[in-house]
């Protein structure tokens, strides 16, 4: 680590706001590798959840009392944080959903459903993980259009040589990764949009794996739809964030009907409410938005481009110590990568390898990691994924690498 770097970003400081970190696992130092799937909270976020209930639960929206005014306050400040940490020009583009997933399926069932038509086009990416994947197929199959795939690389990168021939008149939206969450592969977005918008077709960007390893800003990617889930970003579980340009969510009708999305109901007809509330149908999830909010925050206070140099020199680091473990392929080995190590290792099935990784107290994720069409493109079943945040070490993955050992030991 350069002396810059160090001084800037001490990670040893940084572990001490994660309190699960200290735990042990079948007696050995938990060694957390499985960030991808979801990130440790810090401290600061569990305390802010913790007030929400303690001292401002109450409904929002509605109450003329002032704990309702005082949850009111604290789930639209948390939008207002969100809008900055991405760099939303307007906070009512803010749309509060479980997660990436929800996000997706909101766009889908929305926009796709008086956008996309028969014989119509929707494009996604060969690397796309099944939330990006199934709610466009699900709308295709009951408009009769047509789910096109911009392939990959053997490497893991889009064959962006082909998306101009795939961008037609009949494309009605592309929705793409920002980052792989199975290679880590950091997607050329502004490209994407760029040619996209010159045909008038927008773009969605799942942002899941990307908001916690590097800054997002949605108006210099240009991007019309951006989905991410809090849980990635050291923020709680059952809270994510859809951010939508504006023209486009207002002429989008409702996603869920109930409270909170209607401006009047009568037996005859409903007329909705102003965005963002109209995506909001029901009682949010409140405390989870305070605790995205604290997550903001906390990572605000870091130095997030000493946090993106920390990362990237684990994974240098990373890639060059697993590679050199005899038997060891690194899967995805794109040249713009962000925190993701997948491996297969010669005659050993990766759930095998995530089982005795645990016994040594490194968790990791094993499997096709939701990606199936992925791992058949890349002729493997399964891969073996350590996945890395800010919290990581080098010696955290000299463990993996010990711990790989072992598997060799057993397996020989
Ligand atoms: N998109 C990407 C790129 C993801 O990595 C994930 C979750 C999702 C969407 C869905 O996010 P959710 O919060 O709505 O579930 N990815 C993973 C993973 O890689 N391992 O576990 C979950």
């Amino acid at each position: 680590m350069s002396t810059n770097v160090a001084s800037a970003f001490d990670v040893q400081r940084i572990r001490r706001d994660f309190p699960i970190l200290t735990q042990r696992i079948h007696g050995k130092p938990l060694v957390y590798l499985d960030n991808a799937a979801t990130t440790q909270k810090p401290q600061a976020v569990i305390d802010a959840m913790v007030r929400s209930y303690a001292e401002d639960n109450a409904n929002i929206h509605r109450g003329v009392h002032l704990l309702s005014e005082r949850a009111t306050q604290a789930y639209e400040e948390a939008r207002v944080k969100i809008q900055k940490f991405l760099n939303a020009p307007n906070a009512r583009e803010i749309i509060f959903v479980r997660g990436t997933t929800e996000g997706i399926n909101l766009v889908a069932q929305t926009y796709g459903r008086v956008n996309v038509g028969r014989g119509d086009q929707v494009l996604i990416t060969h690397m796309e993980h099944h939330s990006n994947i199934v709610p466009w197929q699900m709308i295709c199959e009951e408009k009769g259009a047509e789910l096109k795939v911009l392939p990959i690389t053997d490497e893991g990168e889009l064959r962006m040589d082909l998306l101009d021939g795939l961008l037609t008149d009949r494309t009605k939206i592309v929705a793409v990764a920002h980052v792989s969450n199975s290679l880590g592969t950091i997607n050329p977005i502004k490209v994407i949009v760029e040619k996209a918008h010159q045909r008038g077709i927008p773009v969605l960007v799942d942002g899941a794996q990307a908001v916690a390893h590097m800054p997002v800003d949605v108006q210099a990617l240009g991007c019309d739809f951006y989905a991410m889930s809090g849980h990635k970003l050291f923020g709680p579980t059952g809270i994510g964030v859809l951010y939508g340009r504006l023209t486009l969510l207002e002429a989008m009708p409702p996603y869920q009907g109930g409270g909170d999305m209607i401006s009047a109901v009568t037996f005859k007809k409903t007329t909705y409410n102003a965005v963002p509330n109209k995506f909001e149908a029901g009682t949010p999830n409140i405390a989870g938005s305070v605790g995205l909010g604290a997550a903001i925050d906390y990572l605000k206070a870091l130095d997030f481009t000493a946090v993106s140099a920390h990362e990237r020199e684990l994974l240098a680091y990373g890639t060059r110590v697993l590679g050199a473990v005899p038997g060891v392929r690194i899967v995805g080995t794109a040249s713009h990568k962000a925190s993701v190590l997948s491996f297969v290792m010669d005659d050993v099935h990766p759930h095998d390898i995530g089982t005795i990784l645990d016994q040594e107290g490194v968790a990791i994720r094993t499997g096709h990691h939701c990606t199936q069409p992925l791992m058949e493109r890349l002729c493997v079943p399964a891969t073996a994924r350590a996945s890395l945040a800010l919290y990581n070490t080098k010696e955290e993955i000299d463990a993996l690498v010990g711990a790989l050992a072992k598997v060799r030991e057993i397996f020989a």
